[in-house]
C-alpha cells in the first residue's frame, strides 16, 4: 500500500511524528509491562503503570516544552517523561533502585518524577500535594522576571506554562480547590491536566465527584477555562492541549484539560481490579486502548505500513532489553549517603558566618518591632524575598491606604512592609493554610524566597501535608536536585488570658520531629530579630515560631542590633548563670523560669536558666555544659507533658550524663489538656512560676 503524502489534516503534525507518537506510547507501555516482569522477579520493589494513560500524556509531551515549561507529573506519567527526554535507562534505575537514578538516586518509589534538566519537579506519593506547587512555581516565574539582578540569566520564560497533572480521584483532595482558587485568581499559566480513568483505586467517579464530572464542576470558575477530551485519542488530545497551550502563553490564564482515560492494568500491581471492575466495563475500555487502536489508524489512513508498524515494535523491544541490562547491574545508592541532602550541603546556619556581633542603636523595642525591621532589612537587601499569608499585606486595595494606616497583620508584625516593596512583594493568601505552604514551596523551587505567616499555631494543621511531607523531605528525595528553603513564620502560644483552646497552642516538639526542618523559637526581641535573619539567609526550610505573649512584653525588649546581625541555630543562650539548678527551657518559659530563679536567690538556691533558642538543630553542648556544672536539671515547656520535646532533653541527659546527676531529670510541662479559657483554668493548665520555684527547690533539696 502506497504511503499517503500529505498529512496536514492531523493538526500540523508530520507523518514522522504521528509514528513518533506511536513509538512513545508503546515504549511507555512496554516499559511498563517489563518492569512488571522485573517487579515479578523479585529484582524491583514497586510498579505502578502508565497504562491507558498514554495517548494525552504523548500528547503534553509533544505539545509542550521540556526544558522550558515547567513540570509537575503524576505517577501515570510515564509516557510524558519519555516525551520530555528521561530515557528507559534512567527509568529502569529508578525501579532498580540505582544510585544514578536521576529522579531521586534510590530514594523515590518507581515513577515518582523528577528530572531536574527537563524542569520536572521532584514528585512525591500524596496524591494532590503538587497542585499548589505547581500554581507557586508559575508565580515564581512572575516573580522571577521582576528583578533586576536575574533577568540576565533568564531562569524563567516569558510565556512558560506549569503542568500539573492528577486523577479524577485526587480532584477530592481540598488542595485542588485551593490551587484552582490561585491560579484563576491570580491569571497564571497553568495547565491542569486531569487524567479521569473513572476510578481512585476500587471508588468509582460518581462516588468521587458531584455529578461524576469534574469538568463540569469547575465549568463555573471565574477565569478559568475548562475542556474535556477523549484522552485515548492522541490525535484529538494533542488538538486539545495545543489549543490549551496557546490560552495559555498568551496569559490568558489557566486550564483544566479533563482527560478521558482508561486503566487497563488495575491500580497497581497490589490492586486487582477483576474483584470491583465488572467484564463489560473491562472490555468497553479494551476497545479504546490506544496502544492497540492508533496503529490500525496509522495504516488505515496510510501513515505507516504494517512492516513500519513491526519495526517500531522491535525497536522499542532492543531499546528496553539493552537498558534493563544497564539497570539491572547498576550500582546501588551507599547506605553511608543517607544523610546527604537532608539540609543543604553548602549553607551551614549552625556555622561561623552565622555568628556576627550585634551593633546596638537605640531605644529597647519590643519583639514585634525587631522581627519587622528584621524583615525590613532583609527585604531591602534581597529582592527575592516575597511575604505573604493571611491578612499580612496593608491593604490590597492599594488606593485605601491614601486614607488608611493599613493593616500589616493581626498582630501587626508585617505593617508597613506592603507600603515599602509593593503588593507584588506583600500580599494578602486565602484563607487557606495549605495554599500558603503550597504555594511557597514552588515558589521557593525557583530560587524566590518565600517569608510567608501562618496566622495562628492553632491553624497550621491543614498545611500539616505540604509541611511534613513536601516543605522537609523536597530536598532529600531529589537527592539534592530541587530544595525549597523559605521560611514559615508562625504566632504560637498561650498565657494569654482568653485565648482559650484555639488561640493558645504550642506543640513545636511534633515539628521537631520533622528530619529536613529547622524549628526556632526565640524568647526575646534581639534573638528574635538575630534568629529571623539567620532563617532568611539560610538554605534550608525553617519553622520560626513567635510566641504571642512575648510579642509585646517590656522584659523581652531590646535595643535594634543592626541590618546583619545574626545568631547562629543550635546556639542555646545561658539567660542566667547559676551553680545549684539548671533549667533548660525555650519560649515563653524562659522568663518564669527567670522569675522562679529570682525568688530562690533569696533562699540561696543559684539557678542557672538555659533558652536552647533552637530545637532543630539543638545545642547539646549547652545541656552538657549546664548539666555537669549544677549536676541538677529541670527541662521546662509550655507544650503539654507527654510526648514533649522536654522528653528528648530529659533523654539526652539521661543517657550521656548520668554520672554527672546528684538528682532525678525533672521535666515540667502543660497539662496534658486544651487550654481552657477561664483565666483559672489557664493559669492551672499552663506552667507558672509557683510550680516552677517548687520543683527547682525540691531538685536542690534531694
Ligand atoms: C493523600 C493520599 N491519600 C491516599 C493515597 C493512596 N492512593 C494512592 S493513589 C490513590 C487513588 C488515586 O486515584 P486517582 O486520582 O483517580 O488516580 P489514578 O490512580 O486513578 O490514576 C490513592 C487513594 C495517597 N497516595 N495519597
Ligand atoms: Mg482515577
Amino acid at each position: 500500500m502506497a504511503l499517503r503524502a500529505d498529512t496536514a489534516t492531523f493538526y500540523g503534525l508530520n507523518r514522522s511524528d504521528l509514528v513518533d507518537i506511536y513509538r512513545l506510547m508503546l515504549l511507555s507501555r512496554r516499559m511498563d509491562d517489563e518492569e512488571i516482569k522485573l517487579k515479578k522477579q523479585n529484582l524491583t520493589y514497586f510498579q505502578i503503570s502508565g497504562a491507558g494513560h498514554e495517548a494525552i500524556l504523548v500528547a503534553a509531551g509533544k505539545a509542550l516544552r521540556s526544558g522550558y515549561d515547567w513540570f509537575y507529573p503524576y505517577y501515570r506519567d510515564r509516557a510524558l517523561m519519555l516525551c520530555l527526554g528521561m530515557t528507559p535507562l534512567e527509568m529502569l534505575y529508578e525501579a532498580v533502585a540505582a544510585k544514578d537514578d536521576p529522579n531521586s538516586g534510590g530514594r523515590q518509589m518507581p515513577c515518582h518524577w523528577g528530572l531536574k534538566r527537563a524542569n520536572v519537579v521532584s514528585q512525591s506519593s500524596p496524591t494532590g500535594t503538587q497542585f499548589l506547587q505547581a500554581v507557586g512555581c508559575a508565580e515564581g516565574g512572575r516573580l522571577l522576571a521582576l528583578i533586576k539582578e536575574v533577568k540576565e540569566a533568564r531562569p524563567f520564560q516569558k510565556d512558560e506554562i506549569v503542568y500539573v497533572s492528577a486523577g479524577d480521584g485526587t480532584t477530592s483532595e481540598g488542595e485542588f480547590w485551593e490551587a484552582i482558587n490561585t491560579a484563576a485568581t491570580a491569571q497564571l499559566p497553568v495547565l491542569f491536566l486531569i487524567t479521569d480513568n473513572q476510578y481512585a483505586i476500587s471508588v468509582p467517579v460518581e462516588a468521587q465527584t458531584p455529578g461524576g464530572d469534574i469538568g463540569r464542576c469547575m465549568s463555573g470558575v471565574p477565569g478559568l477555562r475548562v475542556m474535556r477530551v477523549d484522552g485515548t485519542d492522541p490525535l484529538e488530545s494533542f488538538k486539545a492541549v495545543v489549543e490549551a497551550s496557546h490560552h495559555l502563553r498568551a496569559g490568558r490564564g489557566p486550564v483544566l484539560l479533563h482527560a478521558m482515560v482508561i486503566r487497563p492494568y488495575g491500580h497497581s500491581m497490589s490492586d486487582d481490579e477483576v474483584s470491583y471492575k465488572p467484564p463489560q466495563e473491562r472490555e468497553a475500555e479494551a476497545k479504546r486502548d490506544p496502544v492497540l487502536t492508533y496503529p490500525e489508524f496509522l495504516v488505515r489512513e496510510g501513515l505507516a505500513t504494517r512492516e513500519q508498524i513491526e519495526q517500531i515494535r522491535k525497536d522499542v523491544e532492543a531499546e528496553i532489553a539493552e537498558a534493563e541490562a544497564a539497570a539491572l547491574a547498576a550500582q546501588k545508592p551507599d547506605p553511608a549517603t543517607i544523610y546527604d541532602n537532608l539540609y543543604s550541603p553548602t549553607v551551614d546556619p549552625a556555622g561561623t558566618a552565622f555568628d556576627t556581633e550585634p551593633r546596638f542603636e537605640g531605644q529597647p523595642e519590643t519583639m514585634v518591632t525587631l522581627i519587622n525591621r528584621c524583615l525590613k532589612d532583609e527585604m531591602a537587601r534581597d529582592e527575592r524575598i516575597v511575604l505573604f499569608g493571611e491578612d499580612v499585606a496593608d491593604a490590597t486595595r492599594e488606593q485605601a491606604l491614601n486614607t488608611v494606616p493599613g493593616k500589616g497583620g493581626v498582630f501587626k508584625v508585617t505593617y508597613g512592609l506592603q507600603k515599602q516593596f509593593g503588593k507584588r512583594r506583600v500580599f494578602n493568601s486565602p484563607l487557606a493554610e495549605a495554599n500558603i505552604v503550597g504555594r511557597a514551596i514552588g515558589m521557593a523551587t525557583r530560587g524566590i524566597k518565600p517569608v510567608v505567616e501562618i496566622q495562628f499555631f492553632d491553624y497550621i494543621w491543614p498545611a500539616m501535608m505540604q509541611i511534613r511531607n513536601e516543605l522537609t523531605m523536597l530536598r532529600w528525595r531529589a537527592n539534592g536536585d530541587f530544595s525549597c528553603p523559605l521560611v514559615v513564620r508562625v504566632a504560637i502560644g498561650g498565657y494569654l488570658q482568653g485565648g482559650s483552646i484555639y488561640h493558645s497552642q504550642s506543640g513545636e516538639s511534633i515539628f521537631a520531629h520533622m528530619p529536613g526542618l529547622r524549628v526556632v523559637f526565640p524568647a526575646n526581641a534581639v534573638d528574635a530579630n538575630g534568629l529571623l535573619r539567620t532563617s532568611i539567609r539560610c538554605d534550608d526550610p525553617v519553622l520560626f515560631l513567635e510566641h504571642k505573649h512575648i510579642y509585646r512584653q517590656p522584659y523581652a525588649k531590646g535595643p535594634y542590633p543592626g541590618p546583619d546581625f545574626m545568631i547562629p541555630f543550635g546556639k542555646a543562650r545561658v539567660a542566667r548563670e547559676g551553680s545549684d539548678v539548671s533549667v533548660i527551657t525555650w519560649g515563653a518559659t524562659v522568663n518564669r523560669a527567670l522569675l522562679a530563679a529570682q525568688r530562690l536567690e533569696v533562699e540561696g538556691i543559684s539557678v542557672e536558666v538555659v533558652d536552647m533558642r533552637t530545637l532543630l538543630p539543638f545545642d547539646r553542648e549547652a545541656i552538657a555544659r549546664t548539666v555537669t556544672k549544677t549536676a541538677r536539671a529541670l527541662v521546662l515547656h509550655e507544650d503539654v507533658l507527654t510526648g514533649g520535646f522536654g522528653g528528648e532533653i530529659a533523654a539526652i541527659i539521661a543517657e550521656h550524663h548520668f554520672e554527672a546527676l546528684d538528682a532525678p531529670v525533672r521535666r515540667i510541662g502543660a497539662a496534658d489538656t486544651p487550654v481552657g479559657y477561664a483565666p483559672v483554668l489557664e493559669e492551672a493548665i499552663l506552667p507558672q512560676v509557683d510550680r516552677i520555684t517548687s520543683a527547682i527547690r525540691e531538685l536542690a533539696r534531694y
